[in-house]
């Protein structure tokens, strides 16, 4: 899976975070010289400045329900957990519907450093290095006919594979979606790695889906199934509880959970809180995506 991670820097140069900010400070060092262009990972201008959290506590505090709903167990229940070979079927209102081999699905597509910040439904927030291709940049490969209104993407349904599957918890597989326009937006990221290592099991291997701007579970995580749909996706949350977890997820201060504030956050691996932002900070990229829409209706 290396391959997909960092087409520039081989992950065996990059080991632990010491050794991703002695990149980065390298890269800040020689930022000056005209060779440093061809070198730095592309960076978007919405990526946040924050601290980013340490690669144990990303990698060690999940939700990822197929394996358990105990955040600290993930890690341990996936270990084994085999994502080669790996196939994503693409399907639905597309112009050549086929079953791509991950790596075929990936091709061409640079795979770029996005540190965003990560705020989950249930108030707590991590920043994340993440690793990923433009999943602008995958849809248009694909070519979505003229019908496609939204897009679809589904995980792994194995209960071998997947203990927490075994449990009635949610109705599996996990599905989530977004508006084509939202999908299209250049901070959505289909995500292969974390601080330049192949992304683990736990968070979503070997392909998942990041909406920085939306609460954490729009993201789905070992993605098998990518579908273009006429119709807004029946995702599974908004399934099971309609009144707590809408289609669309904006981070929003403003709009509590019925049985919680969404106005701070808890900030995992530090002390404290932190006030929540609207569209999770990045409102100047994404706010003009709901103009007209009432977003305590459509939260
Ligand atoms: N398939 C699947 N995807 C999932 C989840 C899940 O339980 N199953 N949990 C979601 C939630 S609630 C969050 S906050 C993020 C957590 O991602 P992380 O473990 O990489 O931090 O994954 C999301 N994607
Ligand atoms: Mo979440």
């Amino acid at each position: 899976m290396s391959r997909f991670v960092t087409p520039r820097i081989a992950p065996s140069e990059i080991t632990d975070e010491k050794h991703f900010w002695d990149r980065r400070t390298w890269l800040a060092t020689v930022g000056a010289g005209l060779g440093a262009l061809a070198y730095a990972p592309k960076r978007l201008s919405a990526q946040t400045q924050d601290t980013p959290t340490p690669y144990d506590t990303i990698t060690g505090y999940n939700n990822f329900y197929e394996f358990s709903t105990d955040k600290e167990a993930v890690r341990e229940l996936a270990a084994n957990f085999r994502t080669t070979p790996w196939t994503v079927s693409v399907e639905g209102e597309v112009k050549r519907p086929k079953k791509y081999e991950l790596a075929e699905l990936l091709r061409g597509i640079p795979v770029e450093e996005r540190t965003y910040r990560h705020r989950c439904v249930e108030a707590w927030s991590m920043v994340v290095p993440w690793n990923g291709v433009s999943l602008a940049a995958v849809i248009r490969k694909l070519e979505p006919t003229s019908k496609a209104k939204y897009i679809e993407f589904t995980t792994l349904m194995d209960p071998e594979r997947m203990p927490g599957q075994r449990r009635g918890i949610l109705q599996w597989p996990y599905v989530e979606g977004l508006r084509m326009d939202e999908a299209m937006n250049p901070l959505a990221i289909l995500v292969t790695g974390i601080y330049g290592r192949p992304v683990p099991a736990q968070n979503g291997a070997p392909l998942r889906l990041v909406v920085p701007w939306k609460y954490g579970f729009k993201g789905a995580k070992s993605i098998v199934k990518i579908r273009f749909t006429e119709r807004q996706p029946v995702t599974t949350w908004a399934l099971t509880a309609p009144d707590e977890y809408g289609f669309y997820a904006n981070v929003n201060p403003a709009v509590d959970h019925p049985r919680w504030s969404q106005a701070s956050e808890r900030i995992i691996g530090r002390f404290g809180r932190k006030e929540t932002l609207p569209f999770n900070g990045y409102a100047e990229q994404v706010a003009s995506l709901y103009r007209g829409m009432d977003l305590r209706v459509n939260f």
